[in-house]
């Protein structure tokens, strides 16, 4: 189906102009759709990963009863409703995706004159753990029913071993025999790691509504490079706090890119973890003692799970991620393990900058 034909199956206003592809994610296909008229939004469309996404439905609910959630608590604090929360476009009979018989199919409304970047400053590392605070607090008193897990286990350390596991079993591809130092560092560490499973089996950690894919673009930011909103919602689902603390560490106070090729770029940007870490504790008021203590950890974890997630899919011979050439998830594992190993020289003093924050 072309973008025009799909423009005029959505809710749209305007008349379309052009359709071209945007961003850097890993999974969905993104495009920007822009209209004639001046006084007309422009949309962001997404082909959804349903292979990645098995439930497209359940995950479009989710994201409507979050974003409906948001704007309601933005309302409330008299805030902006067009440019700090998602706005879905639903279908001209009001369905929130559009399946073509091959692809699934949605509508955003794109937000104007912002930037999404792979770097931050102190002051917007600041800003955007506030904002993951106030995104958690806001959502805790959500009604209803538990969000869906969009992705089952998507979170749970445990699994993702035992699909690294299963992976360097089988060995579909022969690759397991270039990777076996890394297989043995990922080996070492794997029971400590799964702390948190074994936290919440005991009952002393809980699961709270996260993002769970808080890598630094899938925030925007406005021009003047303050913190916006929060995007990519796909995710949004019951997990850890360690998940998405874990995942800005992992992404913005990283000194180089999740994929280096040059590992000495590779390492932990120690006021940038400050930074954020300081804004998150100022909105987060509801962690427990436990969960505070455990922040740096989640750092580590979220890191470490990146890691086991691009090995697994390098040894599988690259089908989950969108690759650039072929040894691109081995590149990624690398430059991952790599933070890993920065952030767990760095992890006393992580724990110490913690225990000083009110
Ligand atoms: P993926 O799941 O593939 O990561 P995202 O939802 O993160 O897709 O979108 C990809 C990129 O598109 C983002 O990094 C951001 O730059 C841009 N983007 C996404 N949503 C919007 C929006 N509503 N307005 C403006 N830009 C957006
Ligand atoms: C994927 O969709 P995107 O690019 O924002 C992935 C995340 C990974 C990330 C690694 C659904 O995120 O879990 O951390 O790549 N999303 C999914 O860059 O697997
Ligand atoms: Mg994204």
């Amino acid at each position: 189906m072309n973008p025009q034909q799909l423009f005029d199956l959505f809710a749209t206003t305007g008349t379309f102009s052009s359709c071209s592809p945007l961003g850097a994610g890993l999974i969905n296909d993104t495009f920007v759709v822009q209209t004639k008229e001046v006084t007309a939004p422009d949309y962001l469309l997404q082909r959804i990963n349903h292979r990645i996404f098995q439930n497209v439905a359940m995950m479009q609910e989710n994201i409507f009863r979050v974003t409906s959630h948001l704007r309601t608590k933005l309302e409330q604090r008299g805030d902006n409703t067009d440019r700090k929360v998602l706005t879905m476009i639903p279908t001209k009979d009001g369905q929130l995706f559009y399946f073509d018989g091959d692809s699934y199919w949605r509508f955003m409304l794109f937000i104007p004159d912002t930037i999404s970047v792979e770097d931050v400053t102190e002051t917007s590392a600041y800003d955007a753990g506030r904002a993951f605070g106030q995104f958690q607090m806001d959502l805790s008193d959500l009604q209803g029913e538990p969000l869906g897990e969009t992705i089952p286990n998507f979170h749970n350390m445990e699994f993702r071993l035992q699909q690294f596991f299963d992976a360097v079993v089988n060995d579909p591809v022969k690759r397991a025999k270039n990777v076996v130092d890394l297989i043995d560092e990922i080996e070492k560490r794997a029971y400590d790691l799964c702390l948190p499973e074994r936290l919440y089996r005991e009952g002393k950690l809980q699961k709270r509504i996260n993002h769970c894919d808080t890598k630094v673009n899938n925030m925007l930011f406005d021009k003047d490079g303050k913190f916006l909103c929060v995007i990519d919602l796909d995710t949004v689902m019951p997990g850890f706090v360690l998940s998405d603390i874990g995942d800005f560490i992992r992404t913005a106070a990283n000194t180089g890119a999740e994929d280096d090729e040059n590992l000495d770029n590779v390492s932990l940007n120690m006021s940038i973890f400050k930074a954020y870490t300081k804004g998150y504790l100022e909105t987060a008021t509801f962690l427990t003692p436990l969960e505070k203590s455990l922040l740096p950890f989640g750092g580590r974890l979220l890191t470490y799970m990146q890691t086991v997630r691009f090995l697994t899919d390098y040894i599988n011979g690259d089908i989950y991620y969108k690759t650039k050439h072929p040894e691109h998830n081995l590149q990624r594992t690398k430059a991952q393990f790599k933070l890993l190993q920065s952030i767990e020289k760095h992890i006393d003093e992580m724990n110490a900058f913690i225990a000083l924050c009110k």
